[in-house]
């Protein structure tokens, strides 16, 4: 990754491009999430780039919900992957909760990749899409593991903008997601939606999580 250096007024979101050009050029993201991450930094200024208070209201709320859950399974996508494994790896063993790979432009071989990637992370089981469970959709995210998202009762799913939240709702499951657009689809849809940068919500929901337990 380019060097950046601390003192940069933008140090941290230059840091944060930087991660996700690497995930592309690894093959762990797609090239649509260098899109996804430039509409995100577009919300993230309008709210000057800090965790909101009712952003840290609705982390408290996920916490909670993670906690009470029977099955907790977290989704991860290309740009998830390269933002914060070692969160997504933490929480999962924390809470704990299944590791799932769910990728919404098709491809084996970066689905392949983004698990490699966490267990070099340190994750011990990352579950992989198998069958088309999740009813409602049509495309690349229906996939899913039977041990997984199929038999969760909280799925957490970040960044992500589409059908899928409401399909998983339609069955039954809550949804937590972490989305810098209030006005995605699944913002909108999810049980709890934190409105806030994925770089800036983990840590906050590990530490709510730590304190509860
Ligand atoms: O790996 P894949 O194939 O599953 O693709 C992953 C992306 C993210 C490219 C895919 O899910 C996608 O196209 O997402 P969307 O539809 O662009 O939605 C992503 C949402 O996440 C948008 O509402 C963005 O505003 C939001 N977002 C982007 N970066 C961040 C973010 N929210 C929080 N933190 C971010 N860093």
């Amino acid at each position: 990754m380019k060097k950046i250096p601390k003192s940069h007024p933008r140090y941290e979101s230059l840091m944060t491009r930087e991660k996700i050009v690497k995930g592309v050029e690894l093959g762990i993201t797609s090239q649509h999430g260098l899109i996804a991450q430039g509409r995100g930094e577009a919300f993230d200024y309008l709210i000057k780039e800090r965790t909101t208070e009712k952003a840290k209201k609705k982390i408290k709320k996920a916490a909670k919900l993670l906690l009470k859950a029977k099955y907790p399974v977290i989704s991860v996508n290309g740009n998830v992957a390269v933002l914060a494994p070692k969160e997504v790896i933490g929480l999962s063993k924390l809470i704990p909760a299944k590791l799932e790979v769910n990728i919404f432009h098709k491809s084996k071989e970066r689905e392949e990749r983004i698990k490699e990637w966490l267990i070099k992370y340190g994750a011990k089981e990352v579950l992989m899409p198998e069958k088309p469970l999740i009813k409602f959709i049509e495309h690349n995210r229906r996939f899913c593991n039977p041990e997984g998202i199929a038999k969760a009762d909280v799925v957490f799913v970040p960044l992500e903008d589409g059908d899928r939240c409401k399909a998983l709702i339609k069955m039954k499951k809550k949804v937590i997601t972490v989305d810098l657009n209030p006005m995605s689809r699944t913002a909108k849809a999810a049980t709890v939606t934190i409105v806030d940068n994925i770089t800036r919500a983990l840590p906050l929901l590990i530490e709510e999580i730590k304190k509860l337990k």
